[in-house]
């Protein structure tokens, strides 16, 4: 029976806080786990990095994923190389293991165009700040292929619990079930969405239920055990490409989880919630609960990990040293790339903006 056969309210998990097996192990070969545990530290280690590159005044605002490592990474990993990527804005993890390089999510929070720029082979779309806006584009999307015969690919979108509350995820979800589009809806609840707790998002026990009111399946995870993340996105991914006699194709995710750090650097949580709050999700910390999993079954040891960890050290600090080394961009260019052509309005505003930098200059716009 599949894995999203089970109530909404019934929590998908394998691995406990100590690594012990307490559900169905999926079948995922030795060295896709050790990659997986390989790239979670990766996206940890990047995302310290991130935040303090913001401290130090070398980027602009960055939006932190420390917690959410199992969620992104393990859903990545089950996607095939055909099927597609919609991501919100903290999809960093995610991203890198669809192809888009650190330095190019580096980019994108510098300010640079550049950084929206997705490698055309790699199946991903820009990241999306506009809360939820990229559901829809991801049914669109999920409909495009099925229009084209091209239904053995899935379009798996990335959002938050907040998202959920926004009438583009009914409009995407309620299309998807409808027309019976191959997507996978993942929703990264990671209980906030920056102040608003996740009991003032809906009166719904869970967000996972929601998919029974569009006639799609809908499957709760922890989030925080990678492993049954991994198993519920293959299992979903998999139904959304070859669904069986009399299934529906769409599935609904939540991966149940935390953001350890702030919404963004913009942000101070100490405001909003307690220490003891945040010691408690920590315990639950994806990466060591990997760890404890994969040091008992022999696929990891002390010498794998100083060799992984160095080696993400590195690949880091490339990324970082590569981005850096990247030409300025030129103010004007934010002008440029929403349109072929600017729009009335664009060009305006265009032409306002360089009177204006005639008149202080550069280091004008910089002073407060
Ligand atoms: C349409 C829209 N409204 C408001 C905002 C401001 N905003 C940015 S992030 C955010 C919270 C989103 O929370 P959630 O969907 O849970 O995602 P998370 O940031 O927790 O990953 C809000 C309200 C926005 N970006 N877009
Ligand atoms: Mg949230």
């Amino acid at each position: 029976m599949s894995v999203l056969q089970r109530d909404p309210q019934d929590q998908v998990r394998v691995l406990d806080e100590n690594g012990d097996v307490v559900g169905e192990v999926p079948d995922i070969d030795d060295e896709t786990l050790v990659d997986m545990y390989r790239y979670m530290r990766l996206a940890r280690h990047f995302d310290t990095r991130a935040v303090s590159l913001q401290r130090q005044g070398r980027m602009g605002t960055y939006p932190p994923l420390s917690g959410q490592e199992g969620a992104q990474i393990a859903s990545a990993i089950a996607l095939a190389e055909a099927d597609w990527m919609v991501p919100s804005y903290r999809e960093h993890g995610a991203a890198l293991l669809r192809g888009l390089p650190l330095k190019q999510t580096l980019l994108y929070w510098m300010g640079h165009e550049k950084g929206n720029q997705m490698p055309e082979d790699a199946n991903i779309l820009p990241p999306a700040v506009p809360i939820a806006s990229q559901i829809p584009h991801a049914t669109g999307a999920a409909w495009a292929l099925k229009l084209q015969e091209k239904a053995d690919r899935a379009v798996m979108v990335y959002f938050g619990d907040g998202a959920t509350s926004e009438g583009d995820f009914h409009v995407g979800l309620n299309f998807a079930g409808v027309f019976d589009t191959p997507n996978v809806f993942f929703c990264n609840n990671n209980q906030w969405a920056i102040s608003v707790p996740r009991e003032r998002q809906t009166r719904s026990e869970t967000i996972a239920q929601k998919a029974t009111a569009y006639g799609i399946d809908g499957v709760q995870v922890d989030g925080m055990d990678p492993l049954a993340v991994y198993a519920v996105t293959k299992a979903a991914l998999e139904k959304a490409k070859n669904p069986a006699e009399g299934e529906g194709r769409p599935t609904l995710i939540e991966a149940v989880q935390y953001r350890f750090g702030a919404h963004t650097t913009a942000d101070d949580p100490t405001v909003y919630r307690d220490d003891e709050e945040v010691e408690k999700w920590k315990a639950k910390d994806p990466i060591p609960r990997l760890e404890k999993f994969l040091r008992k079954t022999g696929r990891l040891d002390d010498e794998k990990i100083e060799a992984i960890e160095a080696e993400i050290k590195q690949q880091v600090a490339d990324a970082i040293d590569a981005a850096e080394s990247d030409p300025r961009p030129e103010p004007s260019d934010m002008f440029d790339y929403t349109y072929e052509e600017r729009t009335p309005e664009i060009q305006a505003q265009y032409e306002e903006f360089e009177a204006l930098r005639e008149k202080v200059g550069d280091e004008g716009f910089l002073r407060e």
